[in-house]
């Protein structure tokens, strides 16, 4: 039995570089560095971001996994480097000890035993985000070699929310907004409104958050399960957005507005037309998508839709009360290079790990040793239809 779909990361915001090791890839799948940089050059951007975008120009090596660019069914290591590593120089990385609410820095320093944040924050911060941008990459490699996409995009911040609505026809038009947007938002006045909230943040020395959705189409129905609490797929994708560093909330569908409502206007009514039958629905079509294209923990057919929020960045130039570990004495909390939002590359990375988990229940439902294998599972599933 292969090894279910994983991944791991190693390395520091200021190291000497950031490890991808993903396991349970097939043999038989081209891994196109090229995509994999797109999507990395995408997570690098957005308006607010702050100086390190600019001295970085992440790239994907592989280091193993692969014959010339072909997966061999070992696994796959991919890094990206730092150009500004300098974690060894104590000069250029000097301790941090007045924590910022809100980031790992107080919780980490009292777990360690150390009245410096360095070796907590280090690991903490969102850096590391661009590792997990390169192994969902990789899934998403996989999931277009089946038809399926992921689309992610920030929905809104504040007091602003885009008026849009994904669907399968759609999502590609949209996206074309989503690109030109400096927000990663499909919508151009939200985009403006989210802008000029992000300036108003860097002018008062504050910061922003937002919210950020993803969308898979082109899902079968049956990808999850309802028989064991840990694999059905709508509770991997909650661990894996809420995973996502200075995440607070994660939502499926109508998801926490659910319970504001009856039944009856919560479930999506089931309609079936035979002349959808080899669509990758099976026929079976929802007059609204509610559930988020995820009932019983398993895919339905419709596009499965998450939404996360995301908080403001913790580290602020205005600072916030805080306590210097060192004396305990009252003090503002200390500031450092940082962005004063950086919900465009949340949205990026939220896109990359929902679409690992789509992968990793893909393959359990289909997966083999090789791409062949899985191909022809799949294939005889939809026949099935
Ligand atoms: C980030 C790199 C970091 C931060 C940010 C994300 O670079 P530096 O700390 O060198 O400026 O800009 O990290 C955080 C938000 C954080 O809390 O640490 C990146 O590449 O995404």
């Amino acid at each position: 039995m292969p090894t279910p779909l994983r991944y791991q990361t190693a390395g520091e915001s200021h190291g000497h570089s950031l490890v991808a090791l993903i396991d349970g890839l097939p043999e038989g799948l081209r891994i196109d560095l090229d995509f994999i940089n797109h999507e990395l050059h995408r997570r690098q951007g957005g308006y607010g971001r702050g100086a390190r975008q600019r001295i970085e120009s992440d790239t994907a090596e592989i280091l193993a996994g692969t014959r010339a660019g072909v997966t061999i069914g070992s696994p796959l290591c991919l890094r990206i480097a730092n150009r500004d590593h300098r974690l060894d120089d104590p000069d250029k990385t000097p301790a941090l000890s007045r924590p910022r609410p809100g980031h790992a820095d107080l919780a980490g320093s009292l777990k360690y035993g150390t009245t410096d944040c360095r070796g907590t924050l280090e690991r903490a911060s969102a850096r590391e985000t661009a590792a997990r941008v390169a192994a969902g990459a990789v899934a998403r490699l996989l999931l277009r070699a089946f038809g399926m996409e992921s689309f992610g995009f920030v929905r809104g911040a504040i007091d602003v929310q885009a008026p849009i609505e994904p669907t399968a026809t759609n999502w590609s038009a949209l996206k074309t907004v989503r690109d030109a947007s400096e927000v990663a938002c499909p919508d151009v006045e939200t985009s403006e409104r989210i802008i000029e909230l992000i300036h108003r943040a860097k002018t008062e020395k504050d910061t922003v958050g937002g919210w950020c959705e993803t969308h898979v189409f082109g899902c079968v129905p049956g990808l999850g399960t309802c028989m064991q609490w840990e694999e059905r797929l709508d509770a991997r994708l909650a661990y894996a957005v809420m995973g996502i560093q200075a995440f607070k909330a994660v939502e499926i569908g109508l998801g926490r507005a659910c319970a504001a409502r009856f039944g009856s206007r919560v479930h999506d009514a089931i309609v079936y037309d035979e002349s959808t039958r080899t669509a990758s629905h099976f026929g079976f079509q929802r007059s609204s998508n509610n559930a988020g294209g995820l009932e019983g923990g398993m895919t339905n057919g419709m596009p499965v839709v998450v939404h996360g929020t995301m908080k403001p960045i913790s580290t602020l130039l205005q600072g916030m009360p805080s306590v210097d570990l060192r004396t305990r004495e009252a003090v503002q909390s200390q500031y450092e290079r940082s962005d004063v939002s950086a919900i465009a590359a949340a949205s990026v990375v939220m896109e990359h790990v929902v679409a690992f988990e789509v992968a990793r229940a893909f393959l359990l439902k289909f997966g083999g040793d090789t791409m062949r294998e899985v191909e022809s599972a799949y294939l005889r599933y939809r026949s099935m239809s």
